[in-house]
Order: C-alpha cells, then structure tokens, then sequence
C-alpha cells in the first residue's frame, strides 16, 4: 500500500493514489454471449486470485449494439482501469470497445464451433493502426487477466508485488520440477 505523502506541487498525490488502487471494479470482463463464460470464466479466478476488483458481463457488438457503445464509453467514468473482451467467429466486440473507450482493451479469441478459432484471432489481432487491442492467445482469459493486473500494477503498487509473487511462485514450481527430473 502507498502512504499518505503530502503533494507539494498539486500532483496526484499517493493518498489520490491509493484511492484509485481500491476502486470498485478497476477491470471489466465483458463478452459477446453467455457461451463465452466458460472460456471467460479463468479471467475472473485470476483476478479473484489476485484480490482485483472486477465486474463480468454480456455484452454484444451485434446483438446489443446500444449496450456496447454505453458500456465502453461510460468504462472510464465509472474508474475501470482495463476492459477485457472475449469474443468468437466475427469477433468485432474488442475492436469496437477499444474505439469507443480510452482505457486499455485486452481482446480473448474463443474459439467457436468452426474454424478453430483463428476466425476470432484474426478478428481480433488484426485492428487496423490507430485502434490497439492488445491480443492474447486463442482461449487464453488466464493470460488477458494476468496483462490486467500489470497494467494496473503499474499504478498500483500492491497488485505489482502480488505480480512478483505470483512470477517468484512460478518460477520456484519449476525449479521443483527440475529438481525431482535431476534425481
Ligand atoms: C459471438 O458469437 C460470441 O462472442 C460467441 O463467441 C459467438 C457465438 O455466440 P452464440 O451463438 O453462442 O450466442 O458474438
């Protein structure tokens, strides 16, 4: 946790600081159907795990158009700090979010019934210049919520510590591995 230091030169100060580290929620998960959930769902654990304040919903580009353009536009007034977006096959949800918000868009390709789920990856990795979704692999909500806390952690200094913890804590689980191959 930051301390109360006094702010001499009117920038924000730590005590402003740690405000922001405890607002409520500081990440959005949002996707485009209620069959994203299982694929979504290891975001939300992550960042349980972690002890981020976060909120998940549906919302969808094609489906509920007004609804996206609400909940993009009103994310950053509201304090979310990142928005995470799962999507399939057209998975135009994180690219239209990240047109619409300020705030950092982590874009999930799920795969869907066909293709793979390199439909949805393309979709998604391929924004053109001016509009970033930072990308994560197919399925991979684990890593879109681990970027989450990085990007907060940068701001907030306890969720970088539990960020080093968490990477201490991996790289010890395969120094174990390694040990019990050695033997
Ligand atoms: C996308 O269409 C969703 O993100 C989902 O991955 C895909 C299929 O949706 P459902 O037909 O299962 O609702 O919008």
């Amino acid at each position: 946790r930051v301390s109360a230091v006094p702010s001499t030169d009117g920038s924000v100060s730590a005590v402003e600081k740690k405000d922001v580290c405890e607002m409520t929620p500081l990440v959005g998960i949002i996707m485009g159907s209620d069959s994203d959930l299982p694929t979504m769902r290891p975001a939300a654990q992550i960042l349980e795990q972690f002890g981020v304040p976060f909120e998940l919903t549906i919302v969808s580009a094609h489906r509920t158009p007004d609804r996206m353009f609400e909940y993009a536009r009103s994310a950053h007034t509201r304090g979310l700090k990142v928005i995470i977006a799962g999507a399939g096959g057209a998975a135009h949800l994180p690219g239209m979010v990240a047109a619409l918000t300020p705030l950092p868009v982590v874009g999930v390709p799920v795969k869907g019934r066909c293709l793979d789920g390199v439909d949805s990856l393309h979709s998604i990795v391929q924004m053109p210049r001016g509009v970033p979704v930072a990308t994560v692999a197919i399925n991979n909500a684990d890593n879109a919520a681990l970027l989450a806390v990085r990007i907060i952690g940068a701001s907030c200094p306890t969720y970088l510590q539990a960020m080093e913890q968490y990477m201490d804590d991996m790289r010890t689980g395969v120094e174990k591995k390694i040990e019990r191959l050695s033997v």
